[in-house]
């Protein structure tokens, strides 16, 4: 029986690709590089160096490690004043009712997250109160699909990753919950989703007892 539910935060919790995707255009500005949002699409669960990293590689730009650290920090610092506006409307829909029934059915919450501002995102969002553990890009040395993420939020839980269903929107994201030996559901197109054991198009009118069933 499950008895945890593990979360990603950007795409299923909150739309943060929106500022990631504005964060990291201002950037480019630096090196004359327009990013698309198809390519934007392949940075969903990808840490932020690597982000970087493969940002550069499109536009084919070989910077120092030096330049590279500065423009970490001047990308953070883009999307922390982007995302100091955030609030609870934008929480995506039917996420509060789905965590309601999770939480009256008895499963602990765990966040597994790639991304290092999650404690402010959660904050902002008035989301932190329903997590009993929190893993992010503070706390795992492991990008996304390695499964480290979640395995140590089921191992913080002091639950068997095979106790435990993690919901993601990213590839990345169900190819690290299978090889961590979880129960995925994919939050968004079943066509890009494959490898999960479910996938919703969102929360929204989603009923717990049925999705939860395996
Ligand atoms: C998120 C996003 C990624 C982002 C990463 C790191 O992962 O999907 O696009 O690059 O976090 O974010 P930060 O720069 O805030 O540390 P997740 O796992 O929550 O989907
Ligand atoms: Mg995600």
């Amino acid at each position: 029986t499950y008895k945890a539910c593990l979360f990603d935060l950007d795409g299923v919790l909150v739309d943060t690709a929106i500022y990631h995707f504005q964060a990291w255009k201002m950037l480019g500005e630096n090196f004359n590089y327009q990013l698309t949002e198809e390519q934007n699409e392949q940075l969903k669960g990808v840490s932020r160096v690597e982000s970087l990293n493969r940002i550069l590689d499109w536009a084919n730009y070989s910077a120092t490690s030096e330049q590279k650290e500065a423009w970490l920090i001047e990308k953070n610092e883009n999307y922390l004043q982007l995302i100091s506006t955030m609030n609870p409307a934008e929480i995506l829909p039917g996420v509060l009712d789905f965590l309601g029934q999770i939480k009256e059915l008895g499963y602990k919450i765990a966040l597994g997250s790639a991304s290092k501002n999650s404690e402010v995102i959660l904050t902002k969002t008035g989301l932190l109160p329903w997590f009993d553990l929190i893993i992010d890009g503070n706390k795992v040395t492991k990008s996304k699909p390695d499964p480290e993420v979640f395995l140590k939020g089921a191992e913080g839980l002091g639950f068997k990753p095979e106790e435990c269903i993690v919901f993601e929107d990213a590839q990345a994201g169900v190819e690290a919950a299978k090889k961590g030996g979880m129960k995925a559901i994919g939050i968004g197109e079943a066509d890009v989703l494959s490898e999960a054991d479910k996938v919703i198009p969102t929360f929204f009118g989603v009923k717990a007892t049925e999705l939860l069933k395996f």
